[in-house]
């Protein structure tokens, strides 16, 4: 760099500090348990948790008593356990109809046992995402009525499905409806348009008298938890349940956290709870080790063999953490329902032999028996319900080959999306992209990342072997952007859509795109007001390097699970040198030696705000910085390109000193906390030491 500086990529912010604040927070929760920290109090403060009665809950050990609501407040849970129970009672067969992401596989894992356990039958049905796309449709409901099934139970759909319902209604089928997506309002009286069914719970439902539930956030699995939950309590006609039904509940809860994490809903409130309680309790066994018995184990089998598979298990490690779902379980059950393969797709000798197996597994004689023809994702679903330990490894071996075709896809994806947005939409105020050649289980990552990267709103469309294309679509992290009303403000152009605020999909005639695109930008440019085309970067707080240590790590933890609207803390430190030339260490699309409690290389989960950047973007940066006497390990996943950049400066002058952001986390190899570096430039502090917070 001609005049020597570097500028940081991202807009570091700091959270609100106030030492006299932090000096407080520590008084007052000294009678209520252990004496925080001036690090841990910033950290509770800078995110907006100042009553010290909060700050107590948070610091003590999940209970799910008093840390979950009862089912009986979220509306519509109690009739919908009335009403699936008398069927069982009636014997009417149930078929639990799910989705093919994470949450949906989980929620669906979790109702089918609920309903054995309280003495019904039930299958499961998984659409199949490139043939029949999210949701109910007509056909399989007209397949599951065929096949005798008298009652159909959505999880994570549904609640748009007016159409589908009203089908359902005029074949005889009995029809459930738990879901957490946007519900659908009428413009002129903004009341709640729902579909016909028998019953319907929902963390957004506005019952006539009932105020409405206090923290809406649920994933679809929560929904579905809390279900299964009053559906026992029924079963067994009092609010205590028996030990076996305990034990499920609590295996139930391990399922519900996975679907949490891998949904990207906010980790606090009963969310935070349950990932909690599910870290300690559920997953307590989720690694395998001699005094482990499978019969005082929580986890389904079919998990256990999952992580085993991802090599997340092969360290001396005692807890998973909810960056080991975000970025090692959720994608690799994700990749199931991105039928990643499938008959028409190309294939190279790895993608034939796992189509080979694939095949094989979905005509297994022992099988769950399924109506239709139901894709990968009903593996996934098998993986969570399965009693068989031989076939458990066999899915999740499966399932893991499955994800290095899904990382493949992925690449290739990202690298055209990349070449357009060069050749053609440097400048627009959102991107909106779309080829023939894009797989349609694979785009909604790529969009994700693009937001990401570029902090523009992002929508991918894939016309592969289709018009309509798919669309899938991500907005801003940390902003009001609301893509859901986006995709409504343009709905004239489009065939379908629905979603989320920051995730959502559509469906698209090819002629149309162009249309989309233009009245979409004006959108973004009216609605969103970006800050400029830097991402965000919220910091935590400004230490020295001595500052971090196994202690104050250990306070940080305090702060976890880590996640959406939780994020692992980001701290700086200023005016820091190198110790020697930065190195690049890994190959190419290999991990790097020493994995990390924190995650692992990173791998994205569905819409996950942190990107995969690992395999992509080159090799993994390594340093160590120093600072007076203090030295600290750095990496940078995929950043080898900093290795250059910060050596030349390196090389013009030893003592250049620089400012770092980073994550701290604990490095099992080495036995020793180090720093995950985000971001850095040259420092710009004088006298650094002047203002540290200490
Ligand atoms: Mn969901």
């Amino acid at each position: 760099m001609p005049d020597g500086s570097r500028q940081e990529e991202k807009n570091w912010a700091a959270r609100p500090f106030d030492a006299q604040r932090v000096e407080r927070l520590i008084q007052q929760t000294a009678p209520l348990g252990p004496r925080l920290s001036p690090l841990l109090a910033q950290l509770f403060l800078g995110r907006g948790i100042t009553d010290p009665k909060d700050v107590a809950a948070a610091l003590s050990a999940p209970n799910l008593s008093t840390g979950l609501r009862p089912p009986e407040q979220l509306p519509g849970c109690v009739e919908a356990a009335e009403k699936i129970l008398a069927a069982i009672r009636a014997e009417k067969r149930i078929a639990v109809y799910g989705d093919y992401d994470v949450d949906g596989m989980t929620a669906t894992a979790i109702l089918v046992e609920a309903i054995t356990l309280a003495g019904g039958s039930a299958k499961y049905y998984v659409p199949n995402r490139l043939d029949e796309g999210y949701g109910l449709n007509c056909d399989a409901l007209d397949r599951l009525s065929h096949e005798g099934i008298g009652m159909v139970i959505t999880v994570d759909c549904g609640i748009s499905s007016l159409k589908e319902a009203l089908h359902a209604r005029q074949i005889g089928l009995d029809l459930v409806i738990t879901d957490h997506h946007t519900i659908l309002t009428d413009p002129e009286t903004g009341k709640q348009i729902l579909p016909d069914a028998a019953a319907i719970t929902h963390p957004r439902l506005l019952l006539d008298g009932v105020p409405p539930y206090p923290f809406p956030e649920l994933c679809g699995a929560v929904v579905a938890f809390k279900l299964a939950w009053a559906l026992e309590r029924a079963a067994e006609g009092t609010s205590r349940v028996s030990a076996e039904k305990r034990r499920f509940l609590i295996k139930a809860v391990g399922l519900a956290a996975l679907g949490t994490v891998a949904d990207v809903v906010p980790l606090w409130d009963e969310n935070r709870t349950l990932v909690r309680f599910a870290l300690e309790k559920s997953f307590g066994a989720v690694f395998p080790s001699e005094s482990s018995d499978a019969a005082e184990s929580y986890v389904p089998i079919g998990l256990c063999a999952l992580v085993a598979e991802s090599g997340i298990a092969s360290r001396a490690r005692k807890k998973i953490t909810s960056e080991d779902i975000g970025f090692s379980i959720a994608p690799r059950l994700n990749a199931a329902g991105r039928e990643v393969l499938c008959e028409s797709s190309p294939k190279d000798e790895i993608d034939e032999q796992n189509w080979k197996a694939a095949k094989a597994l979905l005509e297994h004689p022992d099988r769950l028996a399924a109506a239709g023809q139901m894709g990968l994702a009903s593996l996934g679903v098998e993986l969570l319900v399965t009693q068989s330990a031989e076939r458990a490894g066999e899915l999740a071996h499966f399932i893991n080959n499955l994800n290095e075709s899904r990382q493949k896809l992925e690449r290739k994806i990202m690298h055209e999306a990349l070449e357009q947005i060069k050749a053609s939409w440097q400048d627009a105020p959102a991107f909106v992209l779309a080829s023939a050649f894009w797989h349609p289980g694979v785009i909604g990552i790529v969009a994700g990342r693009l937001a990401e990267q570029f902090n523009r709103p992002t929508v991918m469309i894939s016309l592969q072997n289709r018009d309509p294309g798919t669309g899938s679509g991500r907005g801003i992290p940390d902003s009001d952007f609301n893509l859901y009303n986006a995709f409504e403000a343009c709905k004239e152009h489009l065939t379908r859509f629905g979603g989320h605020a920051a995730a959502a999909g559509l469906g698209i005639r090819s002629d149309k795109i162009d249309a989309f695109r233009s009245a979409f930008c004006d959108y973004v440019a009216e609605h969103y007001h970006d800050t400029g085309s830097k991402t965000l970067l919220r910091v935590d707080g400004e230490f020295p390097l001595s500052a971090f240590t196994n202690k104050t790590l250990a306070e940080i933890d305090a702060l976890a699970p880590f996640g959406a609207d939780n994020t692992r803390p980001v701290f700086v430190s200023y005016g820091v040198t190198l110790s020697a030339p930065a190195r690049r260490v890994g190959g190419k699309n290999r991990k790097p030696s020493g994995s990390t409690s924190a995650g692992n290389a990173p791998d994205t989960a569905a819409g996950a705000k942190n990107t995969e950047s690992t395999d992509t973007l080159g090799r993994t940066f390594q340093a160590k910085f120093r600072q007076w006497r203090d030295e600290r390990r750095a990496v940078a996943f995929g950043r080898g390109d900093w290795v250059d950049e910060m050596n030349a400066l390196y090389a013009a002058n030893a003592a250049a000193a620089f400012d770092i952001a980073f994550q701290v986390v604990y490095n099992d190899y080495f036995g020793q906390v180090e720093l995950r570096l985000l971001d850095w430039r040259t420092s710009t502090s004088t006298t650094p030491e002047a203002s540290y917070v200490r």
